[in-house]
């Protein structure tokens, strides 16, 4: 991604369109000069506010009147010069003064480009800089606080504690190999470090247990509405949805394809997927759609299954409640055709529920009882949770080295001290990828290109 890293970068760093107010920011070592240069030589005071008129270098022309900020490196965002230019909303403003910046030299920045910065001058690490991402993209409450959080360092700093506890084994153990102790290695060995290594492994094994919180908070708790074919599943969906997002008809097997519905509930993202009618069928796009249901109903978090409640049929679509998982909700639909909808009938379940999406009769019900699951699984951890695959990646990786050492510091025959150090050197550098400390070029320009402009 990086062109030169000297340059000095200007970007739109507030979303584009018109509004009141837009923001132009500068970094790097001409950011100053260049907004002089606009400003028609007037000195800028650090951390002061300062309303201006931006004119044309050149021409004279006056460009808009600005409220304009400086921040000197390196107490600045991205560790650099920055300077930014509060300018009207306008396009056609913003379009002058970023033309003006060109000629003066600078440079338009590319996604992600400010915070790769602030990462290169170790003003924020890696999952910090992700948390900022993260809280940029943020929809809902919990997933402000959660990259909140990680942005002002809370997941960091538990890195740093399994860290030091890996560090103190790994000195240890690297005294150890370099003067050995001749009469008791392995007893004085293990009693020094085997019980930190205990006490880390158990920290990685705590986190990773809570890392699907984490994950389907940032992404999204997934809802699959299944059954039998004109359960009603897609006029749910709807109803759901406040919106016609799928095509609803009385002709059995109308929806083939997972129609995705995004919605906020409680708080969390949840997405609710619509999925084609189960039924035998020897038509190829039917079965693959069904295929594709199934596949939908392993990975849910929570399945909701249908059976039209006004046909006498309460055996149809049964078969494939083998999919279904504890927890999961039944569902019987089209209540408003019925005279009594709650008619005690023999040999049923009992914990149905009611609902008519065509009157809206039951709804509620159901969202309480999806809001109660969703916050059973998303609800606070006690410990900054991992957010991302990557995350997951590097602390099971890390996890599995710490194991590693501690089989082999516990040998029965005695332990190689070089061994158990290589295996902790490992782990270490899987909790260093974690932050950025170690890093590949590929996978900083993957985070950082995931960032938008201006960023
Ligand atoms: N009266 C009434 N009719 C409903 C209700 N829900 C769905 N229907 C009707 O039932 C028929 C099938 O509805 P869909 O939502 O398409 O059913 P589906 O489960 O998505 O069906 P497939 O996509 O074919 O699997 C349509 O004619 C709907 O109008 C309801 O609550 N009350
Ligand atoms: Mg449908």
């Amino acid at each position: 991604m990086h062109k030169q890293e000297t340059d000095t970068i200007f970007a739109l760093s507030s979303a584009r369109g018109s509004a009141g107010i837009a923001v132009l920011r500068l970094s790097g070592d001409q950011a100053l000069g260049a907004a002089n240069r606009l400003m028609d030589g007037k000195e800028l005071v650090p951390r002061k506010t300062h309303l201006r008129w931006l004119t044309n270098p050149q021409t004279k022309e006056q460009l808009d009147q600005a409220l304009v900020l400086y921040f000197a490196g390196p107490n600045s965002f991205t560790g650099e010069d920055v300077v930014e230019l509060h300018c009207h909303g306008s396009m056609a403003v913003l379009d002058a003064v970023s033309s003006c910046l060109l000629d003066l030299g600078l440079r338009s920045a590319e996604p992600g480009e400010f915070t790769r910065r602030a990462f290169d001058n170790n003003r924020l690490d890696l999952l910090e800089a992700e948390g900022l991402a993260d809280l940029i993209d943020s929809r809902t409450d919990a997933q402000r606080q959660q990259a909140l959080g990680q942005m002002g360092g809370e997941l960091s700093q538990q890195v740093e504690i399994w860290r030091s506890l890996l560090l103190a084994a790994l000195a240890r153990i690297e005294a150890e190999i370099d003067f050995p102790d001749e009469e008791d290695v392995s007893g004085s060995l293990v009693g020094q470090t085997e019980p930190g290594l205990a006490e880390l492994q158990s920290l990685l094994l705590a986190n990773l247990q809570q890392a699907n919180r984490g994950t389907k908070v940032r992404d999204g708790y997934l809802i699959a509405l299944l059954g039998p074919v004109n359960a009603g599943k897609s006029t749910l969906l709807n109803a759901l949805a406040g919106e016609e997002r799928a095509i609803v008809s009385a002709e059995p097997g109308t929806t083939r394809d997972i129609v995705e519905v995004q919605l906020q509930i409680g708080g969390f993202l949840v997405t609710i997927a619509d999925s084609a009618g189960l039924r035998p069928s020897t038509d190829k796009i039917e079965i693959e759609g069904i295929r594709r249901a199934k596949k939908l109903a392993e990975r849910a978090d929570l399945r909701l299954f249908l059976n039209d409640g006004s046909k006498s049929d309460k055996a149809a679509g049964r078969e494939f409640l083998s999919l279904a998982q504890e927890g999961d909700l039944f569902l019987r639909t089209k209540t408003d055709l019925l005279l009594d909808p709650k008619p005690a009938q023999q040999g049923e379940k009992t914990d149905e529920l009611n609902v008519s999406a065509k009157t809206g009769t039951g709804l509620e019900q159901v969202l309480l009882q999806i809001e109660t699951r969703v916050t059973q699984t998303l609800g606070k951890s006690e410990v900054p949770v991992l957010t991302r695959a990557r995350h997951i990646d590097a602390v099971g990786r890390a996890e599995q080295a710490v194991q590693a050492a501690r089989n082999e510091l516990t040998k029965p025959d005695g332990a190689m001290p070089e061994l158990v150090a290589e295996h902790l050197r490992d782990a270490s550098q899987s909790l260093g990828y974690l932050v950025g400390r170690v890093h590949s070029e590929q996978i900083l320009d993957e985070i950082f290109n995931g960032f938008c402009i201006g960023k």
